[in-house]
């Protein structure tokens, strides 16, 4: 019988997580934990798969034998950017949990904003006894922008809570029961939207789209006395200091980042402070360790039995 290939493991994700899942995973072949120091130095020619999210950056010269490459997360701009990167299939994340996850993050924090939850929390702080007008989610129009895994499953929960949606996406994707706009439609979809929410991947196309012109585009007259911009994509597709300028004319009235141009955000961000935006740590949509080590083994079961594998990127799209 011929031998089964090692699985690379190169995760920065929470090591005690991944140690945990790697007791049960992979029980027919051997992993090789780069977080582990007893693999420093190790070996890693004739090795076919690597699991990666954020890989270390000399990893493609130390294993030149890659053949297939699996993301550990549902983005790959992680991995189409490293030097060296072998002309294989990479395959990403797809899951349920993952989509859950990101699908709670949007609602939470479209309510967040629709409920005037910061101004709530400084009244506490305060010990202020005060009601606020409260507009309805139904006069609220949220506009996503990314109609894929993620967009699609945000876009159904989000017209559950009640919210007028739209969206938008580069072929004009069609969803049961909600408006969507194609690539060429930008500005009318736009016009349209009250609360923007960014689920796409980074690409050539999408880096720095979320830029003052804009915010600028969004609806002006709505409720909220202002457009609320929220971001779960990716940062490198935020100007920040267009974000930051909004934020202080008045062209955005508030803001939820959940990822950065630059991670970990600095500690002198002024994000962090702003009274109306709400930062989270890129944790939208944290993979699941041992639901990714699954669907890892399902698709290199997949590829020995000469099945195709799926979850595949095409690479020249860049997701
Ligand atoms: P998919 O590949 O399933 O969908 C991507 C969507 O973006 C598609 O609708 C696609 O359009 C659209 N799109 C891509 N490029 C453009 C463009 N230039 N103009 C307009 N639309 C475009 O990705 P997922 O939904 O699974 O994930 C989206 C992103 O979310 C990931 O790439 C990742 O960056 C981010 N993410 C963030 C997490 C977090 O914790 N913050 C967790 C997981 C993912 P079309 O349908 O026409 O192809
Ligand atoms: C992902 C992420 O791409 O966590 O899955 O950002």
């Amino acid at each position: 019988m011929s031998r089964k290939s090692p699985v690379i493991i190169d995760l920065k994700f929470i090591p005690e997580e991944v140690t945990a899942a790697l007791q049960t995973a992979f029980a027919d072949r051997e992993t090789i934990n780069l977080a582990d120091p007893e693999h420093a130095g190790r070996d890693l020619t004739g090795i076919d798969y690597a699991v990666l999210w954020k890989p270390t950056r000399d990893l493609f010269s130390r294993a030149p034998d890659l053949k297939v490459l699996f993301s550990g997360g549902a983005g790959v701009d992680h991995v189409l950017t490293l030097p060296g990167l072998p002309d294989v299939p990479l395959v990403r994340f797809i899951d349920r949990s993952l989509t859950t996850r990101m699908s709670e993050w949007v609602v939470m924090h479209c309510l967040l904003h629709l409920r005037q939850h910061a101004t709530y929390e400084a009244q506490a702080a305060r010990r202020e006894w005060r009601d606020l007008s409260q507009p309805e989610a139904a006069d609220i129009t949220v506009g996503v922008m990314g109609l894929g895994v993620l967009g699609q499953d945000a876009v159904t929960k989000l017209r559950v809570m009640g919210f007028n949606v739209i969206g938008w996406s580069r072929s004009g994707k069609t969803v049961a029961g909600i408006e969507t706009f194609g690539g060429g439609e930008m500005d009318d979809f736009l016009a349209r939207t009250d609360m923007l929410v960014g689920l796409l991947p980074l690409t050539a196309e999408t880096r720095g789209l979320y830029n003052l012109a804009l915010f600028r585009k969004l609806k002006r007259n709505g409720p909220l006395g202002g457009p609320v911009f929220l971001n779960a994509g990716r940062g490198g597709s935020q100007v920040e200091t267009d974000i930051l300028t909004a934020l202080q004319d008045g062209t955005l009235k508030a803001a939820s980042l959940d990822v950065f141009e630059t991670e970990p955000l600095a500690a002198d961000s002024p994000f962090w402070t702003l009274p109306n935006v709400y930062v989270t740590p890129h944790v939208a949509a944290s993979s699941d360790v041992k639901a990714l080590f699954a669907h890892v083994e399902r698709q290199i079961a997949r590829h020995e039995a000469g099945e195709p594998l799926e979850a595949l990127v095409d690479r020249k799209a860049g997701y």
